[in-house]
């Protein structure tokens, strides 16, 4: 299989997020996709090649110009305003009962954004998990291009694509960034699908959390199918989306399919979840499926609470591929690092029909132990 990657993923280089408040490490670290790169060029049956720039017009086509235009200028402002910090984060969000009681008239004046950097990142941003750093922009840009390109191979007559997109994208709305997120890799994939092939386009979710982006940009579409297996908001990560009674409105009614799942799901919860999402997406016409793959769904990961092993990539690899349809696959999460890429090693042979080939990670025991 073709695997996309750049290295301009490096100059995201965040070591700390924000959690609650709290300075934690960063989940969302440069090894995670060196750790897929290597287990991939390790095996022997991947090809990696680099992305061609695609420009702004596939990232306009699903995103705000405002969203595009703040994240090349933030670091850059951030510094102009004297702001000394490692990286940016939001100060102020406007949340939604700020502008209570105002008419939408006045609510669409006065939501609108300020110069303050802090002020502008609560503006776009979802929540302050998502630090931005002086290489994030290039690196952000790199991921759409690395999806688009996956998107160009598979156009070109590949059965499937493998991008290693990172920084990953599901949590990235049409006007809003946030969850590790800037661009949505996978929705800027899915529409330059839907422009090229005129045919509808079915995204299948398997990271661990609701991909509230992708399902905000598709709410009213009807030619893109979002079918998402994700933790259930009410305990995890966004929270606020990813309930089964979202299923889309006006010609998206229907068309939004969330399988949202309970702490400590295991193998066989997530297969039946599986064969229910493929399903949904058996029943529309089309011939192409955008995968985001997540490996937070593995037992071991820091902030995901399922069960699964790695062996059970693979079989979810084999059914997803068994829909004969050809696959765009882009890296979402997944955070326990010593096993991504043996995870993600095992989910793409499944999807290409070749054996599972289980191989200790470099330096991990059997329970996820780092030597
Ligand atoms: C792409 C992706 O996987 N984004 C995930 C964003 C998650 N952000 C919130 C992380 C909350 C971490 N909770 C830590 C619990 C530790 N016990
Ligand atoms: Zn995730």
């Amino acid at each position: 299989m073709q695997v996309v990657y750049t290295p301009a993923h490096l100059g995201h280089d965040i070591t700390v997020e924000t959690f609650m408040g709290l300075s934690v490490p960063a989940n969302e670290v440069a090894e995670r996709a060196e750790r897929i790169r290597a287990a991939l060029e390790s095996d022997g049956g991947f090809t990696v090649s680099a992305p061609t720039e695609h420009g702004d017009g596939p990232i306009t086509a699903v995103h705000d110009v405002g969203l595009l235009r703040f994240l090349e200028v933030a670091w850059s402002e951030m510094r102009a305003q004297g702001i000394p910090r490692a990286f940016l984060a939001a100060d102020t969000y406007p949340n939604r009962s700020m502008f209570e009681g105002m008419s939408p008239e006045a609510v669409a004046r006065l939501v609108r954004e300020p110069s303050h950097v802090g002020g502008r990142a609560g503006f776009w941003g979802l929540d302050s998990a998502a630090p931005l750093v002086a290489g994030t922009y290039v690196a952000a840009r790199g991921a759409v291009d690395v999806a688009l390109t996956a998107v160009d191979l598979v156009l070109a007559g590949a059965d499937a694509a493998y991008g290693l997109c990172r920084p990953p994208g599901h949590h990235a709305a049409r006007a809003m960034y946030g969850g590790y997120c800037f661009f949505n890799n996978a929705a800027i994939a899915a529409q330059a699908l839907v422009e090229a092939t005129g045919e509808r386009v079915a995204i299948l979710d398997l990271d661990f959390h609701h991909g509230n982006g992708t399902q905000q940009i598709f709410w009213r579409r009807g030619d893109v199918r979002y079918v998402s297996i994700h933790a259930d908001p009410d305990r995890q990560y966004p929270y606020f989306l990813g309930r089964v009674d979202e299923i889309g409105e006006g010609d998206g009614a229907g068309e939004n399919v969330n399988i949202p799942l309970r702490a400590g799901a295991t193998n066989d919860d997530y297969l039946a979840a599986t064969d229910r999402a493929l399903e949904s997406i058996a029943a529309v016409p089309g011939s192409v499926v955008v995968v985001s793959l997540g490996f937070d769904t593995y037992g071991l990961d820091p902030i995901g609470d399922f069960a699964l092993t790695t062996d059970i990539y693979h079989e979810v690899g084999r059914r997803v591929a068994a829909l004969g349809r050809r696959l765009i696959i882009l890296q979402e999460g997944g955070y326990h690092r010593p096993t991504l890429g043996e995870n993600a090693r095992a989910w793409l042979r499944g999807a290409e029909g070749r054996p599972f080939d289980p191989r200790p990670a470099s330096g991990v025991g059997p329970d996820g132990s780092v030597a």
